[in-house]
């Protein structure tokens, strides 16, 4: 069955935008616009999965609107909106949470991480978070999902959920006059040099909001000294940059910084060494300072402008759960249809 093409996508209001999520998801979400409808959303409820400061959650939210913003985002042509304003998020993920099975939430690695090894104390909340995040996505029956390489294997639990619901449902999908499947089975969209952004400390770990260390990552508010200090400071190794790509493969540092170089140029990682090959570090270094001030500078300061009008963002936001909740009603009204409950 054909569905209607839509992206949908979302980003955790749970501390300072870094640089992996702008190259691993933002940067893809603003070039998507000119192709597809797109939904954004601040998905606070995923927040909560671990502990938020109830004082900082709405600052959190603001901020990753602003960023949405000050990247190029449209909220007028597309829709911008954070997560807990629309209740179908919530209602098609209980109806998930019955279609998915515990041993494919078992297999999930970022539970596993995040839990780390007082998993007995870890909410309910972060287990089932790749049900809500299935629900996000198909609540609006999303074709197409950018997100980072990290997402990956929630974007095929998501298409397991999607696929089962469909089989398990298919007499009454059909009987209810919505063909043989209900909803997509959506497509990452995973491409590019920057699909996984790694910590300026250690080029083996996740570049992330919650790291410890704030030189582990380049924050979209950092100011163009402090890009430039943490750029100079990050982990590399002694050699001179290889002037081929293979080479970058034993060398975690070193191909985490051409990848940066490479995505925020617009350029691939073979270019780029065709350009840097056979340099020093210092000399590379001094090259991605200037890239990443001119590229993140400008959204830093409209971000912090942004932000000054909480008012805005808060308007940007109730306009964006308006028009969700047009395309989130119509699914959920259906899906109570197909599993039999009793509506109005
Ligand atoms: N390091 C990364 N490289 C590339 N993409 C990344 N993303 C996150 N980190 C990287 C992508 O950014 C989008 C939003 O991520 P999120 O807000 O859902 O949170 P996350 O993936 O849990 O990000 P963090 O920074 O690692 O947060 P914490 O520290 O709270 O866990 C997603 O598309 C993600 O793939």
């Amino acid at each position: 069955m054909a569905f209607k093409q839509r992206v949908f996508s979302g980003v955790q209001p749970t501390g300072n935008l870094h640089l992996g999520n702008y190259l691993g998801a933002v940067v893809k979400f603003v070039a998507l616009q000119d192709l597809y409808d797109c939904i954004y959303c601040v998905v606070d409820m995923h927040a909560i999965t671990v502990w938020q400061d109830p004082t900082e959650l709405p600052r959190a939210t603001r901020e990753v609107t602003a960023a949405f913003l000050a990247c190029g985002i449209d909220p007028k042509k597309h829709i911008v909106f954070n997560q807990s304003q629309v209740t179908g998020h919530a209602e098609l993920a209980w109806v998930f949470n019955c279609v998915a099975r515990l041993g494919w939430l078992n297999r999930m690695t970022q539970f596993k991480e995040k839990a780390g090894k007082d998993r007995e104390n870890a909410s309910v909340g972060l287990y089932a978070y790749p049900s809500l995040m299935a629900a996000d996505i198909l609540l609006y029956r999303a074709t197409h999902v950018p997100v980072g390489e990290d997402q990956k294997q929630h974007l095929e639990l998501t298409r397991d959920v999607a696929q089962k619901f469909n089989n398990d449902y298919a007499a009454s999908i059909t009987g209810h006059g919505f063909g043989e499947a209900f909803f997509p089975l959506p497509e990452p969209l995973i491409q590019g040099p920057a699909t996984r952004v790694m910590s300026l400390r250690d080029g083996t770990k996740k570049m992330s909001k919650s790291d410890a260390s704030d030189y582990s990552r380049i924050n979209l508010t950092d100011d163009a000294d402090t890009i430039a200090q943490k750029i100079r400071k990050a982990k590399t190794d002694p050699h001179p940059l290889p002037a081929d790509e293979k080479e970058l493969a034993a060398r975690p540092e070193a191909d985490n910084l051409v990848g940066i170089y490479a995505a925020l140029a617009g350029r691939t990682r073979a270019d780029v060494l065709g350009e840097f090959g056979g340099a020093q570090f210092s000399a590379f270094k001094a090259a991605l300072v200037d890239l990443s001030v001119a590229k993140l500078g400008p959204i830093g300061a409209e971000m912090k402008k942004l932000v000054q009008d909480p008012a805005y963002i808060d308007s940007v936001l109730a306009d964006g759960a308006e028009r969700a909740r047009v395309i989130a009603d119509e699914t959920m009204n259906a899906v109570k249809d197909i599993v039999g409950f009793i509506r109005h």
